[in-house]
């Protein structure tokens, strides 16, 4: 797509949503400013192609489309049963699967989906026995109370949040650590790596029906077969939450024990972050989970989203293009190049580095919290975000740690030398902060004081490298 077609297609396009509502049409100006002039080292955001933002802004958004291809409950889905057998293909061919559901709106969504069908289809029950023989109305009052009881009392084995799991893999508050009985296993607290043996005797005496793997903030790999040797031995559903690294598996980073598709019974995932799609969901699976997948909505979700629906169809087919394993390479090695930039400034980093996209930097020996590091950062125009690390002293909300990602800059064009520019940039920042007080005079957890002239000469120094980089260059709103 030329320059001056994406220009001129966005140019009228704000003008046209200008004329409505122009403070939404400013809005989007400023925030296309704002990412273009800032630092974004958001672990889970990138930065999509023009084609999958265009994508998403069509009239597709403007149908409903219950159900699944071909199985609709709403008439005039023939376009998008096109849409959504495209983006399914694809990602079949991306990923080696053999299904794959493309309906979820985000991460959790596509979780969900999972835990539904992973119930459907290993629960016994004579609600579920029932509803394939389609005599739902016949269930009994005590049926529906056996179907709660038996649905209610499943067990789930997932990564704890502050070793790097996500809310959905079994954090009590939760609705995975809600609907399931749950148990978590954590990192070892020498190293802050995966133990497997601890993992799989957690597994032996909890025996969970689902064994959660994947992460949304550690920074390594994590061997995918042995965890599948685990669920198998216990005879639990392996699904792998892959939201965070599914660039890395889609560019063929990850591959053999480290690609969870093979292994796991059911593979969920977002399509944003390192896979550069557009805002969503997707699982994966197993044959043997197609056809409750495929339940997913009406029963768990609402309406697809036809126009995103269409955008993860273009994202997959860029995925499927060979540029875009050079860029899976570049976001790993960029992330090496960042934490030898941390260590090589004395700083602290959770596990000692990093073999995926994501660094996570310990900032209590800077004497902050996490909070007050983010904080800062963004003042000097670095955006991140703040996160537990293990046995964190600060809880989730203050936090000790700072985690980092490389797929945004990368998208930019940003290597070796630049990610080393951004850790002496980040250590510069940190070493000018204090900690600041609370009104009473106490220590804050949140207040923080940055020294003089730092925000000014990270930007500077950041604007140096954007520069060389710019975000969809041509792009010139008129
Ligand atoms: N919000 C996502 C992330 O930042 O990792 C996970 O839900």
């Amino acid at each position: 797509m030329t320059d001056s077609l994406v220009s001129s297609a966005y140019t009228q396009a704000l003008e046209v949503i200008g004329q409505v509502e122009p403070r939404i049409a400013d809005a989007t100006r400023q925030e296309l400013a704002d990412q273009r002039s800032s630092l974004k080292l958001i672990a889970s955001e990138n930065y999509a192609s023009p084609a999958v933002l265009l994508t998403m802004g069509t009239w597709f958004s403007d149908k409903y489309a219950e159900g699944t291809v071909g199985h609709r409950f709403y008439a005039g889905c023939q376009n998008v049963d096109t849409v959504e057998s495209l983006a399914a293909e694809h990602a079949r061919e991306l990923f080696g699967a053999p299904y794959a559901y493309v309906q979820p709106h985000s991460g959790i969504d596509a979780n969900l989906v999972a835990f539904w069908s992973i119930l459907a289809n290993r629960v016994e029950s004579p609600y579920l026995e029932k509803m394939q023989a389609k005599n739902v109305n016949e269930l009994t009052e005590a049926d529906w109370e056996t179907l709660r009881h038996e649905f209610g009392n499943q067990r789930l084995l997932g990564m704890s949040l502050d070793a790097g799991g996500h809310l959905t893999h079994g954090f009590r508050p939760n609705i995975s650590g809600k609907m399931f009985h749950q148990q978590q296993y954590g990192t070892d607290p020498e190293t802050g790596l995966l133990d497997y043996d601890v993992v799989a005797a957690k597994a032996r005496e909890f025996k969970p029906l689902v064994l959660v793997a994947g992460y949304s903030a550690y920074p390594r790999r994590v061997d995918f077969a042995r965890m599948r040797e685990i669920a198998d031995e216990v005879g639990a559903v392996l699904m792998v939450d892959m939201a965070h690294f599914a660039g890395l598996v889609a560019g063929k980073v990850f591959t053999g024990d480290e690609d969870p598709v093979p292994h796991a019974h059911i593979t969920t995932t977002t399509t944003h972050k390192s896979l550069r799609g557009p805002r969503g969901g997707m699982v994966l699976a197993q044959e043997e989970f197609a056809a409750d997948v495929d339940r997913g909505c009406p029963m768990v979700l609402g309406g697809p989203l036809s126009h995103v629906m269409a955008a993860k169809a273009v994202a997959f087919a860029e995925a499927r293009q060979s540029s875009f394993k050079a860029y899976a390479q570049q976001v790993a090695d960029n992330a090496k190049s960042l934490a030898e930039g941390f260590l090589t400034r004395d700083a602290t980093l959770v596990t000692g580095g990093t073999d995926n996209h994501i660094v996570l930097l310990d900032v209590s020996s800077f004497g902050l919290t996490g909070r007050q590091a983010e904080s800062a950062l963004l003042d000097a125009g670095v955006v991140t975000n703040r996160n537990s690390v293990p046995a964190d002293p600060n809880g989730a909300w203050y936090t000790s740690g700072i985690r980092l990602g490389t797929p945004a800059l990368t998208t930019r064009g940003f290597g070796h030398d630049e990610f080393d520019k951004v850790a002496e940039l980040i250590v510069d920042v940190l070493s000018n902060t204090e900690a600041g007080t609370t009104k009473a005079g106490g220590p804050s957890k949140a207040s923080y004081v940055l020294g003089d002239g730092v925000a000014e000469r990270t930007k500077a120094a950041s604007a140096e490298m954007l520069d060389k980089h710019p975000l969809y260059p041509g792009l010139v709103l008129g």
